[in-house]
């Protein structure tokens, strides 16, 4: 079985990042092995938060795998307790490079959606994040993230990609940013879940993916509810497992997104609160059944 090393928070309130990557990812038939970048009561998005900070105790972490031998397959690194932290990671990462060239290194750059940074964030966790992308073979950000990480202007791209009205103009759009974000990062690229309309007026996601080669492709799902806390966990986490699992990053991108479409649906049908993020645990089943 492959081992996926998941370097994320653990929250235990909302259902984000660990609390949602580790079941998803054993259901995916891959060994999760978390690494906690901080202990939190819940995700940032509640207004009374409890955290814990990990920094001081990763460096430990990651010796102690290390002088075990410890090998993995995949590392998924998301959300930073601290921007202290990257060093640690990227050491980690350049180890196991070391040991296993086959290792796959996703990054999710967790910082940002809807134009603003999260709370606690700031300008430094986008160079930390930078400093991570010279190592990913694929990166999953957002709209946000996308253009902060290249110092696009979001409402700018925003709007431009809102006015295109054939795919062409967007993949001009797309192929600028997407050339930023290759100079960021020798991998592939997926800008997730950027909200759109079709010609009927139906609302719809879009996540691009791009190539190392520059290739371009548009893989859509109708928009089934709002969006919510962790779904971006959730993607990263399906995407990794698939890719360790053999899967290419277009079925990948595809399963993951088909996924996150049907549990915020389940959410809503079931009035789930916003804010608890995706009710995914009764839906495992379709997960581990898909291919
Ligand atoms: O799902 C992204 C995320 C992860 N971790 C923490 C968060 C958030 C988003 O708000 O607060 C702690």
């Amino acid at each position: 079985m492959k081992k996926l090393a998941v370097i994320n928070d653990l929250s235990g309130i909302g259902r984000s990042s660990l609390s949602i990557q580790l079941p998803v990812v054993s259901a995916l038939s891959v060994t999760c092995c978390p690494v906690p970048t901080a202990i939190l009561s819940s995700h940032t998005a509640y207004k009374e938060v409890a955290t814990v900070g990990f920094k001081d105790h990763l460096g430990d972490f990651f010796d102690a795998w290390r002088k075990n031998g410890f090998i993995f397959d995949g590392i998924l690194i998301g959300y930073l307790g601290d921007t202290e932290e990257h060093p640690m990671i990227s050491d980690f990462i350049k180890d196991q490079k070391a040991r296993n060239p086959g290792v796959k290194v996703i990054l999710d750059p967790v910082m940002a959606d809807n134009g603003n940074l999260y709370r606690n964030m700031t300008e430094k966790h986008i160079e930390a994040m930078l400093s991570l992308a010279k190592y990913a073979d694929l990166m999953t950000p957002n709209l946000t993230e996308a253009a902060l990480l290249t110092d696009f202007d979001y409402e700018g791209i925003r709007k431009t990609l809102e006015d295109c009205r054939h795919d062409a103009a967007k993949g001009m759009v797309f192929n600028s940013l997407m050339s930023a974000l290759h100079h960021i990062t020798p991998g592939a690229v997926i800008v997730t879940g950027i909200e759109e309309e079709n010609e009927a007026g139906q609302k719809q996601l879009l996540n691009v993916l791009s190539e190392t080669d520059g290739d371009l492709r548009f893989i859509r799902n109708p928009r089934t509810g709002n969006g919510r806390p962790g779904t971006g966990d959730l993607f990263s986490a399906i995407i990794s497992a698939k890719l360790l699992n053999g899967t290419d990053h277009g079925k990948a991108c595809r399963s993951a997104a088909d996924f996150v479409g049907l549990a915020i649906k389940h959410s809503e049908e079931l009035n789930v609160p916003v804010i608890e993020g995706v009710q995914f645990e009764d839906l495992l089943r379709h997960l581990s059944d898909s291919d």
